[in-house]
């Protein structure tokens, strides 16, 4: 296995879009306990290694196809947390005018597709996306991001076998959080590990450490390679943990020792223990990032509060992509 070098700016980059991902899901979910937030919030806090270590260094033109609670892909594919606000309450200068919500949302000119509202129900679409790209002669790739529910879903085995069989250029990764809602994983499987599944498409499969941005991105950034060389997808699998329960309103009942094994792993904290004792972020640095990140959401909210809803005659359009009629003629 060839060991993909990560520069410390890029590690302090990492950490930025992570910490970037923690706050502002944090201030949502106070937002909505306020009763201020219009859509449903699925957080991904203690799962942001994911997203981040997945969407670093992937190029500008590459798909990325987030799950529901990839929420750093946005961060890392270089959306703004004015641009989720506005997703997220729904404004008229939201990316779909009030269409979708922050975690639907796509953004085609930083490469991200629109997830969908059917758990899994994106993979095969990536699959697609990939198929697209082969058969225009490119190296890009798409990376689609979906949990451990989704891969017991048809869509996944449709998905992934047919990436294989035709060599897609697509990386899938697997958020393994251990549960789909509330359903345990190993209620819902009868085996530990997704990525056992990629020998039975012939791909090849591998676990990660989800709480650590740099095991993941080095690990993507070898699928991708592997994908852009024409040699096919594969897929890898996070092992990660939400440290929330599913949804704000959703009672915690996973086992409180669980919890507590899982937080004492915590991504920012995997992180800076590394680059802290090295030099490479210190404490006040850390302090002055957050501040940053805490003040532009601040300024943010002002701006998205007060703008307005979206024109109630535009709730027809930019359905279809223009031209849509035509091509299919
Ligand atoms: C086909 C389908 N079934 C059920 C739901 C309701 N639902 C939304 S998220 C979710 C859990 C998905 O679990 P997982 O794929 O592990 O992702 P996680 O939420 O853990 O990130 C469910 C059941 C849905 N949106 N689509
Ligand atoms: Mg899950």
């Amino acid at each position: 296995m060839t060991k993909t070098k990560t520069r410390p700016d890029d590690l302090v980059a990492m950490y930025r879009l992570m910490l970037t991902g923690r706050r502002f899901t944090e201030q949502a979910l106070q937002w909505y306990t306020e009763g201020r937030v219009p859509q449903g919030l699925h957080p991904s806090i203690g799962q942001e290694a994911v997203g981040v270590g997945g969407c670093y260094g992937l190029q500008p033109d590459d798909w990325v196809l987030p799950s529901l609670r990839t929420s750093e892909a946005f961060w890392t594919r270089g959306v703004t947390i004015r641009e989720q606000l506005h997703a997220m309450f729904g404004t008229a200068r939201s990316i779909s005018r009030g269409k979708e919500s922050s975690h639907h949302a796509g953004y085609p000119d930083r490469g991200i597709l629109a997830c969908t509202g059917i758990v899994g129900g994106h993979i095969p679409v990536a699959t697609g996306v990939g198929l697209g790209l082969r058969r225009q002669h490119t190296d890009r790739v798409a990376v689609c991001f979906f949990g451990d529910g989704a891969a017991n879903r048809g869509d996944f085995h449709e998905g992934l076998n047919l990436a294989a069989v035709t060599r897609a250029p697509v990386v899938f990764i697997c958020e393994n959080n251990l549960y789909a809602q509330t359903v345990a994983g190993a209620d819902a499987m009868a085996i530990t590990d997704i990525a056992d599944r990629a020998a039975g498409y012939g791909m090849p499969g591998s676990i990660v450490d989800g709480q650590d941005v740099v095991a993941v991105h080095r690990a993507t950034q070898e699928a991708v390679a592997r994908a852009r060389r024409g040699e096919g997808p594969s897929l890898l699998e996070m092992k990660t943990y939400r440290f929330r329960p599913h949804y704000p309103i959703f009672e915690e009942r996973r086992p409180s020792e669980e919890i507590a094994r899982w937080q004492s792993r915590d991504p920012l904290d995997v992180l800076a223990a590394v680059l802290t004792p090295q030099g490479v972020l210190s404490d006040e640095a850390i302090e002055a990032m957050d501040r940053a990140i805490l003040q532009e959401l601040e300024e943010a909210i002002v701006e998205v509060e007060a703008a307005p809803p979206p024109d109630a005659r535009e709730v027809f359009e930019h359905i279809v992509a223009e031209g849509a009629e035509e091509t299919r003629r």
